[in-house]
Parts: structure tokens; C-alpha cells; sequence
């Protein structure tokens, strides 16, 4: 990425026409950046009366980046409900507006239009299904669904009687599901019997079964019967929620909650140990994820706003359900997956669903590029005025593929760079404000202040052009505030090996007019279509299959994925490695982790790079991957420099 970035640093895409009024115009962007910079508590003081506070707040900022005594509060004595500000607030203007659009699996399956009044009615129901189910205040609530109204439902109405949610994704396997129900100690698990992807169910009401044998046995278990599919039944634990729904009342006040009160936990991968519960709490992520959300994709009344990514991920949570709902938009929610029943499918339902913003990931574009542009020309997207990409680096090719054929040449493309831990964006270009770069995600969101720092030495690069760690120089709302049950960990994380800053985990580039390009992780995570896994994750699901001794997980360049995981695996003593066991390895780790964890190239090797002190050298791994063996470097410090050799003659074809 870094060397397309170099090439087209300096040819820049005009704002397009239409976008003068945008809420962001270049001199908006300009004095508003500056005032958010220069007096943030005066900044977010103003921003937060975006939402309604049940109690004022008088407090606006009051954050420590200094390792040792991390703390991050954001309107820290006010208080207020979140989905009051999704839901209730909205009634009296836009109650026959659809707030969600759903768009089922199968395209001859008929939509659904939720309007916020039945919003209002289901969410009400459900939390006073849970208020039955004994979940109170501060519990945590584990949603393991299908992209269905009830995800949303659900999210909702735990922030309604201020329990915790903690989404896991569908694809997510019944161990990987049991250890976050464990690590968040949940009360309650809601489920659905099976959820439809592309013509295919996932057995998830069977998934969440298996998991919860290694749970608490008091944990409840509430099933969606979405398809109706028969699911095993254990009296007493199981509860059908729709039932109960329609004989609960829909009256149910929402609790008054502190600022900092955790609205949801949500489990993301990192360099080392298991998933980490990054903690969000209530008014600050409220504030960014709907600040973000009217800006970036310059949201106004009436449009119809469409994020393709799936609740299980920090984009379904800010960008479907609470930035889009606390502005009183229309969200669109998509059951499917982009090449079923074919590869037009996503330009089928902005077709029909009048979308006007559209947001997606760059596996997904270059996927569906992949395809031929026919499936997209034969469609009328003439209601789409932006696009957006999020999760990954976009390489030009794609950009310009999205640009051509789904904007037609008309629409702003917004790539927006941000992680679960950030809440919301946080490097993005505005669509009335700024002129974008092919593959950079461009300029800071308001109240950001990114630094580029070098990676060794952590001193901070001045001017343009500058190429290093990305850090971030002072706080913002929609910040994480924590590691559930691991403060320690966070500090350590994010805070320890730059003093002062946040550390991103990513490499960047800052180019003459000082646009961002990201180049993709410093550390040891990988991203797979979009998706973060730990090498470490990988790592240690395979050393839990029997035949294995030893395993070391990088990632190499992959055409549509972005990364594709590569496994070097040594096996037991008089183990033969055989096709056979590379295929029971594969399945081994869909089944540890989920199918998104998948190696796509297993290779057998005797021996592991190593230094004397017996640490795996990575970054030889890595080069003899990416097929880059001129870049190995120095090996003089290995225990064994021949087993290089070796592994550079037994490399696997990438195909
Ligand atoms: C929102 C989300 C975060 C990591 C992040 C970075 C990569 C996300 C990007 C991007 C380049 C973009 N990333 N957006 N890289 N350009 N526009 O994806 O959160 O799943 O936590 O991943 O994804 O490497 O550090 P998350």
C-alpha cells in the first residue's frame, strides 16, 4: 500500500457537486478543527447537548494519558439514557418514520419497515422480558444473533434498563462464544434458532448449547425463532423470547444513567492473550458515534443510510444502530452477504431501499470487482449521493472500481479509519470538505490529534512527509475507557511503549500536504477481510490439536482478503504431514475459533526460525511468506540459521 500511496500522493479527486451544502464545507472543517483542538472542553461541551441528558453534566473533559494512571471521563456527572436518545426522543416528530429498514437473506422474502414507534413497542417488550429474566442494572447480556430487527431490539433494550450487551459475531465458534459469556460473566445469552447467510444457516441456537456447557449452569439462554428451524429445547433455561415479548408490556422507563456507565463490552483481538473486552461507555460514545455519523457521511433528514458490516463488529454497533438512531435517520439492515443469490445483491437492495449512503469494506469491493461490472451497471443507484469504505487499507484499484461503477464518478468516497477502540472515526475525509486521495484515508476528525512517531525511538516526526507509529495526543468521547476486568492490561496496551500518547497499533505515512495513509498493523495482528485476529489466537488453537509441537502465524498479501493467514506448523515426533492432516488443522481451527480464523496456507516446518533466547523471529516468517527473501535481513542471530533455508525451499505456493 505504501508505494501506491507514494505514487498517487499528489493527484487529488475533487469535492464532487451537490456537496455544498454539506454540514462540513472546507472553511466549516477548517474553524471547527481548530476550535476542537485549541479548547476541547469548550468543543465537546457544545457537541454534547446533541443528546438529551436527564441530569445535565458540568463537567465536560477530564482524561490522563500518562502511563500509571490512565483514567478517561467524558461528561463525567451527567446523566442520561441511551436508547431514550435512540428511540424516545424521536417520537413526537418521526414516529411513522422508518427508523429500520430490513432487508432479509433470501431477496424474495418480503422487507420489513420498523417505524419508531414500534421501536419503541419491541424494545420496551424486550427489556421487560430481561427485567424478568432477573437481569438488572450493570448485568451483562451476551447477544449471539442473526443480522436481525432483534439485534437491534436487543442492544436497545439492555441500554434501556442499563445492562451491559456484549455482541459476539454468528460466526464466532461455541468455544470462542463460551470464553466471552465467561470473561464478561454474562446473566443472560439471546440467541435465535439459526440465522440464514447467502442461502446457508449457522446452526447458532446448537452453538450457543455447546458453549454453554462451559458456562455458569444459572446462565438463561432467550431464543429468536426466527427461521423456525427445531433447536434442542432444556426446560428452564430456555425461553422464547418472541413469546414472551408479546405479553410483556412496552412500557418500561428508561433507567437514568451515569455518563461513564458502561453501555456494552465488545471482545477484539490483539497482539497477545485471549480477546480483550474493550469497554464503551454511554455518553461519550453517544455523542462521537452520532457526531461521526452526521458528519462523514453528511446525514440528513430523510436519508436512507446504509452500513453493510454486521452488528457482531464496532461498525454494526456505531454505524447501524447508535450513530444512525440517535440522529433520527433511517438505518438499513442487511441479513446477507454480497454475492447471494448473486454478485449484484448489494446493488439490488440500494435499488430497491432508495439507499443514498452506502458503506462497505474493501474485501467486499474488491470481491465484487472480481465479478465483472455488470452486475452492477444493469441497476438504477441514482439515489446514492456518498460512499464509504472501512477495516482495511483500499488499494487505488479498488477505490477507483468503487468510484467508477457504483458512484458512478458522482459520489464522495469517504475511507474511514478507525477500530473498536476508538468508538467512531477518526481519520476521515468529509464529503463537502475535503479532497480525497485514492487509498488515504486523508485528514483528522474533529478533536483528533494524530502524531506520527518514529518506531524505535518514540520521538515524534515533525513536517511533511513523515513515516511511522500512529499515535493519538489527547483523548476524545467515543475513546474506550477500560479492558473489562483488566485495567492493567489497557494501560499496558495502549499506553505503556509511547508515554503521554494512545497507540494505535498501526503503521502510517504522512504525506507533503499532510494526508494519512495507513499502512496496516505494527503488531501482531492481522487483518483478514476486514477482520482482526491475533496471530497469537491462531497460534495457540493449533498447538491444541494433538499432533502439533510448535506454531507461528503471520500474514501475507492476500487479493481479496487483504491478508490471508499463513501457519507454519511443526508436528510431534513420527507425525507424517500429510494433505489430509492440513485439512484436519484447517477444520480444527474454524472449530476452536470460527471459520473467519481459517488458515489459507499451512506449511510444515521443521524447525522455527528462533533466537538463542528462543523467541520466534517473526519478521523472517513473515518475508519468506510475502515471498520478499531479499529482505530477510539479519539471520546471524539465529539459534539455527539453516532452518531458513529449509523453509524458503519448502514455501507454499500463495495461488
Ligand atoms: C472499524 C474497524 C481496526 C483496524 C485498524 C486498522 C484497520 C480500519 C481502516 C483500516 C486502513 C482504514 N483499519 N479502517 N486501515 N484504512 N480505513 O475496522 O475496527 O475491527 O477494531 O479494526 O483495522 O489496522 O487498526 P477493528
Amino acid at each position: 500500500m505504501t508505494e501506491q500511496g507514494g505514487v498517487s500522493a499528489s493527484v487529488k479527486r475533487a469535492i464532487p457537486a451537490g456537496f455544498e451544502k454539506a454540514h462540513a464545507t472546507p472553511s466549516i472543517y477548517a474553524d471547527m478543527y481548530a476550535a476542537s483542538t485549541s479548547d476541547p472542553e469548550a468543543f465537546w461541551g457544545k457537541e454534547g447537548k446533541r443528546l438529551d441528558w436527564m441530569t445535565p453534566y458540568s463537567k465536560v473533559k477530564d482524561t490522563n494519558f500518562n502511563f500509571g494512571e490512565v483514567s478517561i471521563k467524558w461528561f463525567e456527572d451527567g446523566k442520561l439514557n441511551v436508547a431514550a436518545n435512540c428511540i424516545d426522543r424521536h417520537l413526537a416528530k418521526r414516529g411513522s418514520q422508518t427508523a429500520i429498514i430490513w432487508e432479509p437473506d433470501d431477496p424474495e422474502a418480503p422487507a420489513k419497515h420498523i417505524t419508531y414507534s414500534q421501536l419503541a413497542d419491541k424494545v420496551g417488550r424486550l427489556a421487560n422480558v430481561l427485567k424478568a429474566q432477573g437481569v438488572m442494572r450493570g448485568d451483562r447480556v451476551v447477544l449471539y444473533l442473526p443480522m436481525i430487527p432483534e439485534a437491534a431490539y436487543a442492544m436497545l433494550a439492555c441500554a434501556r434498563i442499563g445492562a451491559i450487551h456484549s455482541v459476539v459475531f454468528g460466526g464466532f465458534s461455541p468455544d470462542a462464544l463460551a470464553n466471552r459469556i465467561n470473561d464478561s460473566e454474562a446473566k443472560v445469552v439471546i440467541t435465535a434458532d439459526t440465522a440464514p447467510r447467502g442461502g446457508r444457516r449457522t446452526p447458532l441456537k446448537s452453538n450457543a448449547d455447546a458453549a454453554l456447557l462451559h458456562c455458569d449452569e444459572d446462565v438463561k439462554c432467550l431464543v429468536v425463532k426466527h427461521t423456525g428451524d427445531q433447536t434442542t429445547w432444556v426446560d428452564g433455561r430456555d425461553v422464547d423470547v418472541l413469546a414472551e415479548m408479546e405479553s410483556a408490556s412496552p412500557a418500561c422507563p428508561p433507567e437514568a444513567m451515569g455518563a461513564e456507565d458502561p453501555l456494552f463490552v465488545l471482545y477484539t483481538s490483539g497482539s497477545t492473550g485471549k480477546p480483550k473486552g474493550v469497554v464503551h461507555t454511554s455518553g461519550g460514545y453517544l455523542v462521537y458515534a452520532a457526531m461521526t455519523h452526521q458528519y462523514t457521511f453528511d446525514y440528513k433528514d430523510g436519508d436512507i443510510f446504509w452500513c453493510t458490516a454486521d452488528v457482531g463488529w464496532v461498525t454494526g454497533h456505531s454505524y447501524i444502530v447508535y450513530g444512525p438512531l440517535a440522529n433520527g435517520a433511517t438505518t438499513l439492515m442487511f441479513e446477507g452477504v454480497p454475492t447471494y443469490p448473486d454478485a449484484g445483491r448489494f446493488w439490488a437492495v440500494c435499488e430497491k431501499h432508495k439507499v443514498n449512503q452506502f458503506y462497505t469494506a474493501p474485501t467486499a469491493i474488491r470481491a465484487l470487482m472480481g465479478q465483472g461490472p455488470e452486475f452492477v451497471e444493469k441497476y438504477d443507484l441514482s439515489s446514492v449521493r456518498l460512499l464509504g469504505t472501512v477495516g482495511e487499507p483500499i488499494n487505488p484499484e479498488a477505490w477507483n472500481w468503487y468510484d467508477k461503477y457504483v458512484g458512478r464518478g458522482k459520489c464522495p468516497i469517504v475511507d474511514t479509519w478507525w477500530q473498536t477502540e476508538t468508538g467512531g472515526h477518526l481519520i476521515t475525509p468529509l464529503p463537502g470538505a475535503t479532497e480525497t486521495k485514492p487509498g488515504s484515508a486523508t485528514v483528522p476528525f474533529f478533536g483528533i490529534k494524530p502524531v506520527v512517531l518514529e518506531a524505535e525511538s518514540g520521538k515524534v516526526i515533525e513536517g511533511n512527509p513523515a513515516e511511522g507509529v500512529l499515535c493519538i495526543g489527547d483523548s476524545w468521547p467515543g475513546q474506550m475507557r477500560t479492558v473489562w476486568g483488566d485495567h492493567k492490561r489497557f494501560e499496558e496496551t495502549y499506553f505503556q511503549q509511547y508515554k503521554g500518547y494512545y497507540f494505535t497499533g498501526d503503521g502510517c505515512r504522512r504525506d507533503e500536504d499532510g494526508y494519512f495513509w495507513i499502512t496496516g498493523r505494527v503488531d501482531d495482528v492481522i487483518n483478514v477481510s476486514g477482520h482482526r485476529m491475533g496471530t497469537a489466537e491462531v497460534e495457540s488453537a493449533l498447538v491444541a490439536h494433538e499432533k502439533v509441537a510448535e506454531a507461528a502465524v503471520v500474514g501475507y498479501p492476500h487479493e481479496i482478503k487483504g491478508q490471508g493467514i499463513y501457519a507454519y506448523v511443526t508436528l510431534m515426533n513420527g507425525v507424517d504431514p500429510t494433505d489430509d492432516l492440513r485439512k484436519e488443522l484447517v477444520k480444527w481451527v474454524r472449530t476452536e475459533i470460527g471459520p473467519i480464523a481459517s488458515p489459507d496456507l499451512i506449511q510444515w516446518a521443521p524447525g522455527l526460525p528462533k533466537t538463542r533466547s528462543g523467541k520466534i523471529m517473526r519478521r523472517i516468517l513473515r518475508k519468506i511468506a510475502e515471498n520478499d527473501y531479499g529482505a530477510l535481513g539479519d539471520t546471524s542471530t539465529l539459534a539455527d540459521p539453516s532452518v531458513v533455508d529449509d523453509l524458503i525451499g519448502n514455501r507454499m505456493n500463495r495461488g
